[in-house]
């Protein structure tokens, strides 16, 4: 959509007002064709193993339905490009089949996220490198590697469904950043936070970078008191956009608010138990934001290290021996600033990854019982590895679970692959986990002497709907407004089991996978919309009335998604949908219309099931009240766009 929002002539906003109006209606009522049923069936509660990645999954994400794309650091993979070895891939879902891409500029430990067009961000990195991960003579590329440095890179991919697509660099560059924090924003820009210079198992005060900036650029970078006073644990500040507008850092002990707009940081409290940041790296995510807690932001911390500032740095620390935490605590930050202890892990984990599924629930799976994340030539070292005993089993935790009882292995099985440091998970649109990667190496290093060596073995996880008939509703749009007119989506009897009953728990969920890299998803979000119900008892069909995107895009900002119909706790396929404007820009937002109440029309008395006699008819909102609505809400989207 390419209209340009500056309006030089009345013509020409007359002009821009049709367009919009066309584009605008059009836009709100593209439906999707109905999602199938997984190409395959799964292996319930465990894993596959379906194939050897091209570069070692330091970093992943999903582009489109069928691409998952992967980020490497620079090191030897025996998969080459343009004459040097490959540190960035494609990997095909369907057919697992790959292709090697250049990601340019040494991408080690960078950090990732979508921008609101769809463009997703790879930022960071380390100097260029030699063999065994050595500095190279040239920083401009050329070597065995040919790996310009990457520190300052901004590596943009749009992700394509054809294999044409690759990374470029931004012309505009970052400040140097190793390990640093990308959190898209309510307009769709990412802010880039925190990292070093030069690298290392911590950072410290001679190669710190405790700012954050953004992209695109909104000015110079701004000092962040709390990186100033964590250091040495302050890489990868563990950073969610909540609901109020306001970004929570936890970092090394501490914790904040950042009002990013004006620069004020409001301290809350010291986390309890263990240090969650890398390269402790407990499991962190942002809980289900649904309409039963208003869109209230819940963030739940596992597992980590309890290790005292000093103790990172101490020639007596023996990292691969140092045991794990169990700790779980959650912070409620729009609330409170007090944490509050949950349900300890049923195995104490480091470089634990959450990746949150369609039904609500959270996969926690990956890392280790000992040590941390890092790597280095010391003797006490596992080759190099600072983690050791891996946890091989996954563990499910269900927010909605009674205290006491949240945790679950129930069904689970065992990986046969340890996943220790440099591993990365990703939901996938049909439900499964895919977990790749796990290199606590300097560079490539594999062999039967290798304890833990350069991971490409890759394997989905299949949660225990994966093989269930999956609902496939119609109706779905293809894009989002925050706020605005309702839309309807229709179940059959198969998609509602038989029972129209089960309309009454359906729900449709938005979710951001998020970019996976050292044990977070970094944007992984979950957004249960709101909706209404109307059932008909007589044919064991429904329609469920779904909201827009609540009125805020600080609950999900724009840029891409997929949606999910659950029925029954089974999810449906996602399908690829554009939250928002599909643009970097101030979101419009529409006043959200009420939607209508919900009901079961009862067959009537009499009839048998299946007949086509006349049922009870739903009392229903105003129809042209409706149209009001949608031409209101059209005019808001045309005058914001022109004040713009
Ligand atoms: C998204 O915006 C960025 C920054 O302006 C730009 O580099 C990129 O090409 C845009 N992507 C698309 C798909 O328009
Ligand atoms: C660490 O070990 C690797 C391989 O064992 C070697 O290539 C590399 O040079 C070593 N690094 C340092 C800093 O000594
Ligand atoms: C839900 O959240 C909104 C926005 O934060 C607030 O205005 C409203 O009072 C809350 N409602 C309830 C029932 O807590
Ligand atoms: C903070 O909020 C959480 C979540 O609502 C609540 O469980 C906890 O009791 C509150 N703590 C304090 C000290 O108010
Ligand atoms: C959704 O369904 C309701 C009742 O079944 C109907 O009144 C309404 O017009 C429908 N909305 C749309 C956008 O089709
Ligand atoms: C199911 O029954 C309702 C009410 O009689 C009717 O409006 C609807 O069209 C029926 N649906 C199907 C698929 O037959
Ligand atoms: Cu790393």
């Amino acid at each position: 959509m390419g209209f340009t929002p500056r309006l030089p002539s009345l013509f020409s906003l007359y002009d821009s007002f049709l367009l919009l109006a066309l584009v605008g209606l059009a836009g709100a009522q593209t439906t999707l064709s109905p999602p199938g049923q997984p190409s395959h069936q799964g292996v319930i509660g465990g894993f596959e193993l379906i194939g050897s990645s091209y570069v070692s999954a330091q970093q992943l994400f999903v582009g489109t339905p069928n691409k998952v794309y992967f980020v490497d650091k620079v090191e030897n993979n025996p998969t080459k490009i343009n004459g040097h070895p490959a540190w960035a891939s494609e990997w095909t879902l369907g057919t697992n089949s790959q292709r090697a891409m250049d990601a340019i500029t040494n991408s080690f430990c960078a950090g990732g996220n979508v921008l609101g067009n769809g463009t997703w961000l790879n930022v960071g990195g380390n100097q260029a490198v030699t063999f065994g991960g050595q500095p190279a003579a040239s920083q401009n590329g050329g070597g065995p590697y040919d790996d310009p440095d990457g520190r300052n890179s901004i590596r943009l991919l749009t992700p394509c469904e054809d294999g044409t697509c690759d990374w470029s660099l931004s012309p505009t560059q970052s400040e140097q950043r190793w390990y640093p924090t990308l959190e898209t924003l309510e307009d769709g820009s990412i802010i880039i936070i925190g990292g070093c210079r030069n690298g290392g198992y911590v950072n410290d005060a001679s190669q710190d970078n405790p700012t954050y900036e953004f992209f695109p650029t909104k000015g110079a970078s701004i000092i962040s008191p709390i990186l100033q006073r964590t250091l040495p644990a302050n890489l990868f500040p563990l950073t969610w956009l909540l609901p109020s507008g306001k970004l929570l850092i936890q970092s090394n002990w501490a914790t904040v608010l950042l009002d990013y707009h004006k620069n004020i940081e409001t301290p809350l409290d010291n986390i309890p138990d263990a240090v969650r940041v890398y390269p402790a790296s407990a499991g962190t995510i942002m809980l289900p934001l649904t309409p039963a807690n208003n869109y209230t932001a819940t963030v739940l911390f596992c597992g980590g290290s309890n290790v005292q500032p000093a103790t990172w740095t101490s020639p007596n620390f023996i990292v691969p021996t140092y045991p794990a935490s169990a700790s779980c605590v959650t912070l409620t930050p729009d609330v409170n600033g007090s944490y509050v202890k949950d349900d300890a892990l049923p195995d104490a984990r480091t470089m634990a990854n959450f990746i949150q599924l369609p039904d609500g629930k959270v996969l926690n799976l990956n890392g280790g019982k000992l040590g941390t994340a890092g790597y280095g030539n010391n003797s006490w070292a596992i080759g190099h590895s600072y983690g050791d005993s891996p946890v091989l089993t996954p563990a499910i935790y269900d927010p909605d679970a009674a205290r006491g009882s949240r945790w679950s292995t129930a069904g689970l099985t065992a990986s046969t692959v340890p996943r220790l440091y440099h591993s990365s998970a990703t939901l996938l649109p049909d439900g499964s986990v895919l977990v790749s990667g796990s290199n606590p190496n300097p560079d490539y290093t594999v062999g039967p002497k290798v304890k833990y060596p350069t991971e490409y073995r890759t394997e989905l996880f299949y949660p225990s709907y994966f093989n269930k008939r999956r609902p496939q509703p119609s109706g779905i749009l293809a894009s989002y407004t925050y706020g605005g007119p309702p839309f309807n989506i229709s179940l059959d009897a198969q998609d509602l089991f038989g029972d129209v009953n089960n309309v009454k728990t359906a729900k449709v969920v938005i979710i951001r996978f998020g970019f996976s890299t050292h044990s977070m998803n970094m944007g992984q979000r979950y957004v249960q919309l709101e909706s209404t119900y109307t059932g008909y008892q007589q044919n064991n069909t429904a329609t469920l009335h779904v909201a827009q995107l609540p009125p805020n895009p600080a609950i999900i900002v724009p840029g891409p998604a997929f949606i999910f119909v659950v029925v029954n706790g089974i999810p449906s396929i996602g399908l690829p949908v554009m939250l928002g404007s599909g643009k970097i820009e101030k979101q419009p937002i529409l006043s959200p219309a009420s939607l209508p109440a919900a009901s079961i029309v009862e067959a009537p008395t009499g009839s048998s099931s299946g007949s086509h006699s006349a049922a009870r008819p739903v009392v229903q909102g105003s129809g042209t009240l409706r149209w009001i609505v949608a031409l209101c809400s059209t005019l808001v989207v045309v005058l914001s766009f022109s004040l713009w």
